[in-house]
């Protein structure tokens, strides 16, 4: 496959001044007409006339209204042009219905729906795919489909027939079409300066019931917008349809957002309180784009975390201010460790902003996504809530209309606040992720603290420059006190020294407070210093994290020393976990341990080959020590997290029941699954319902529940989803893999619905112990069910491969186990350019 270099960035050699489009639909026989007015664009060099299209049956081509006969290939056309301004006008043939790559026009469910991001609209007809060609669409779409939806605001319909027209421009990325029998749940909108906006939400028959909550969301986020950035809607109505079959979460079309379903629907009944939440922060996410992203679009897909990043740093802040800031944060730097680091320190890193790719779609990344919205975080840091503020008024300003590029985005920080970027700039284009080493020294009154960057070596990178990080620090004195509130260190050299004067006596410094930069953090802490800030720290973020530094150390001394667990830590733990003032959703986090993962990534980085099956014995020793020795505190918790009003997914009640589902785990221990079975057959919502189904699988005693869980919701893809992936989630390592197999062979089981897949397989890779059982049988199975699914999928397929990301880590039988499945994929004929990119960079 080639490669694409972001230095080779070249603009298209016309501009498409509008664009008409006709849709006769068929599932098997879809026609396309495309009329484009083309004129010459001054700024590009002279070259072909190139439109990509894949996979189109071409009928028939004219311009200017004289037939022609371009030359075609697999990736698109050439032909030759009039020097001047032209009309170009196609007319291809597609087959939605056998389209199973949801990339392009395709059905589920018998609606016909669109993916166009990043490059689908070719698979609809011949266009200059590339985000810098921006125009305005019209949209004819025919059909006896009794909903048909587009781009912008409704021009006109009748029977079997809808026009759209949007009228700002926009990149093909962003078209969508959507036609079906679909029924919606209204709402309205009235905007800041008074316009009145028609809004729905479009869903399958038999879904009204689960509108509501994404409704009141998509109202919250416009208003949020236009508060926290003076931001404003600006068409007449706002569509948001529900698809099943889907590879993303969401795709932020202009005017017509389409959704999984699974990141739109709920109801107190189907939906986890952890459900609702992320689909209030996926409709913010999608909504916020409107700016970020649609109206200020990127040049090229190089640049595709100025949109990413910034919508991510957008939608964190909005579920900050819905539900609370400390929760966010620490669910966030959970996610990060879990996701970005493994990638950042693997063979598959990458800068934020990649300089090379064979497949765009393998670089919808959690670096490109939420280090890229950490590296916003670190900018507002370091410049300010007023320059922050500034610098997006001077960007919305300014770009409004363009594609722009990251360069483009901080030369507003730069103009706006006057500060020197080009070493920040660093953030975009090194990958790995950066550790901080911390000494420190103390007299007559003067702390000295010292710090030290460097960065590991990544694929393509060997040599590293030193980079901006900004370095929150507070300073406690033995007593606990405060004696330097939250200060920012900016740390620009690889070494360098920062002191504090006037101190009486040797502080405990709380460093890195709030994950002010996604870095590794690397101090030598006593036990004593770690329980001290767990006690006393002012700053919530590096309260919990002392606590998982500690139940990190007490692990790791379990899998490598065979140590017993820390019994001063857990009662230091205990203490919080009591504090009846602290957030019940904050206390459930501090009864979180570290992933088996984030413990195996711990171990490799200090030279210790993880073992699996020891690291799931310590971390179920761990939780059995914990669960016997707060026996009677536990009924106390249990009772504190009882929520006697009605069901309500806000954060109030949320954090209490994410309180009760730990202590019920823990519970579970101790009484074999009686407690869990009480809540499972008096739960009136699916948040209890499934973490008691899930404590009582693990007990080994869910068989009945499973049973019954399925006759009550068989009906429901997204409820049926979760019982798919639960007992393999919940399944001890040694079945993990017999259990993943079993449920492939379920009828229900459908590969072809990523959602489904990914509860089956996604569930698998991420059950660390049963995955890496020692005789490969979990990497086989995923490995099979790869190969199959990339005849179909090769989207979902190639982000899946990033399961072996970590194959490096292991042990020789491990490894060689992984390597080989790795090769088994990478030899199969036919495979895709998504999975093959994917697959040799693992291999590397
Ligand atoms: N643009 C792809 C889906 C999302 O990030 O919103
Ligand atoms: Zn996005």
């Amino acid at each position: 496959p080639q490669t694409i270099y972001l230095k080779d960035y070249t603009p298209f050699g016309w501009t498409a001044e509008e664009v008409h489009l006709t849709f006769v639909l068929a599932p098997s026989a879809t026609r396309v007409r495309s009329r484009i007015r083309f004129a010459p664009n001054p700024e590009a060099p002279k070259q072909d006339f190139f439109l990509h299209g894949e996979q189109l049956k071409p009928i028939s081509f004219a311009i200017d209204g004289t037939p022609v006969t371009p030359e075609i290939s697999d990736t698109g056309l050439t032909c030759a042009v009039p020097e001047g301004g032209f009309t170009w006008e196609a007319e291809v043939e597609i087959a939605p219905v056998e389209n199973f790559a949801l990339e392009g026009l395709y059905m589920s469910n018998g609606m016909y729906c669109t993916q166009c991001e990043a490059e689908g609209f070719r698979k609809i007809t011949f266009y200059p795919d590339r985000p810098d060609v921006m125009s305005v669409f019209t949209v004819r779409i025919e059909g006896d489909e009794r909903v048909k939806l587009s781009n912008g605001n409704p021009k006109g319909s009748g029977e079997g027939w809808a026009e759209w027209h949007d009228p700002w421009p926009k990149p093909a990325y962003l078209f969508a079409l959507v036609a079906g029998d679909l029924v919606n749940h209204p709402g309205s909108f009235t905007t800041m300066s008074g316009r009145e906006v028609e809004l729905n939400l479009w869903v399958r028959p038999g879904d009204e019931g689960k509108c509501a909550f994404g409704m009141e969301a998509l109202k919250k986020s416009m208003k949020w917008d236009e508060e926290v950035y003076g931001r404003e809607y600006d068409l007449d109505i706002f569509n948001i349809v529900a698809v099943d079959d889907f590879n993303m979460g969401a795709m932020e079309n202009k005017g017509l957002n389409i959704f999984n379903s699974s990141a739109v629907l709920a109801s107190p009944e189907t939906a986890t309180d952890a459900n609702f939440e992320r689909i209030e922060a996926i409709i913010a996410h999608e909504y916020f784009h409107n700016w970020t992203g649609n109206r200020i679009t990127c040049r090229d897909w190089f640049q595709l975390c100025l949109k990413e990043g910034l919508t991510v740093f957008r939608d964190a802040q909005f579920t900050s201010d819905m539900r609370g800031e400390e929760v966010k944060r620490i669910s966030d730097v959970i996610d990060l460790r879990g996701r970005q680091f493994p990638e950042d320190q693997g063979p598959l890193s990458h800068p934020v902003r990649p300089e090379s790719f064979q497949e765009i779609n393998n670089f919808y990344t959690a670096t490109v996504y939420e280090k890229g919205a950490e590296v916003i975080g670190m900018l507002k840091r370091l410049v300010g809530d007023e320059g922050y503020a500034k610098a997006l008024d001077l960007y919305f300003e300014r770009h409004d209309g363009d594609a722009a590029t990251i360069e483009d985005w901080l030369k507003v920080f730069e103009e706006a606040t006057g500060r020197d970027l080009t070493q920040f700039k660093r953030w975009y284009s090194q990958a790995g992720t950066p550790h901080v080493a911390v000494s420190e020294a103390f007299a007559d009154g003067t702390y000295t603290l010292t710090l030290k960057q460097h960065t590991p070596p990544t694929p393509g990178q060997p040599e590293k420059l030193p980079q901006v990080i900004p370095v929150a620090v507070g300073l406690l004195s033995p007593n606990g006190d405060e004696v330097v509130p939250t200060t920012v260190l900016e740390l620009t050299e690889a070494e360098q020294s920062f002191t504090f004067d006037g101190l009486s006596a040797k502080p405990v410094p709380s460093i890195l407070r709030g994950f002010s930069a996604p870095v590794v953090l690397e101090r030598e802490s006593s036990p004593e210093e770690r329980a001290f800030l767990l006690a006393h720290d002012t700053d919530s973020f590096n309260r919990w994290e002392a606590n998982r530094d500690l139940a990190r150390e007490c692990l790791v001394a379990m899998i490598t020393e065979r140590a017993a667990p820390d019994v001063a830590w857990l009662d230091g733990l205990e203490a919080v976990i009591r504090d009846s003032a602290l957030d019940p959703a904050y206390r459930a986090l501090m009864l979180g341990t570290p992933t088996q993962s984030e413990l195996a990534q711990v171990l490799h980085a200090r030279g210790v080959t993880p073992d699996p099956d020891a690291i799931w014995t310590a971390t179920e020793t761990l939780k059995t020590t914990r669960a016997e020795r707060w026996s009677k505190l536990l009924p106390q918790l249990a009772e504190e997290a009882k929520v006697t009003e009605p069901y309500q997914p806000d954060a109030e009640q949320s954090g209490k029941r994410a309180l009760g589902g730990a202590v019920l785990a823990l519970t579970t221990r101790l009484d074999g699954g009686a407690a869990a079975q009480a809540q499972y057959d008096s739960a009136d919502n699916m948040t209890l319902q499934l973490s008691a189904l899930a404590c009582l699988v693990q007990a080994g005693a869910g068989a009945d529940a499973l049973a019954k869980f399925r006759s009550q919701w068989n009906g429901d893809r997204l409820v049926m989803d979760k019982w798919f992936g639960l007992q393999v989630a919940a399944s001890g390592p040694s079945e993990t893999a017999d259990r993943a197999k079993a449920l492939t062979e379920d009828p229900d089981f459908d590969m072809k619905n990523p959602n489904r897949f990914r509860a089956v397989m996604g569930a698998l890779a991420m059950n660390h112990a049963g995955f890496h059982r020692i005789d490969g049988a979990g990497y086989r199975l995923l490995a099979d069910w790869l190969i199959k699914l990339d005849e179909k999928n090769p989207q979902t397929t190639a982000r899946m491969c990033s399961a072996f990301q970590t194959w490096k880590r292991y042990d020789a039988t491990r490894r060689g186990l992984m390597q080989a499945e790795l090769e088994k994929i990478a030899a199969k004929p036919g495979l895709s350019r998504d999975v093959t990119e994917m697959v040799t960079r693992l291999l590397s």
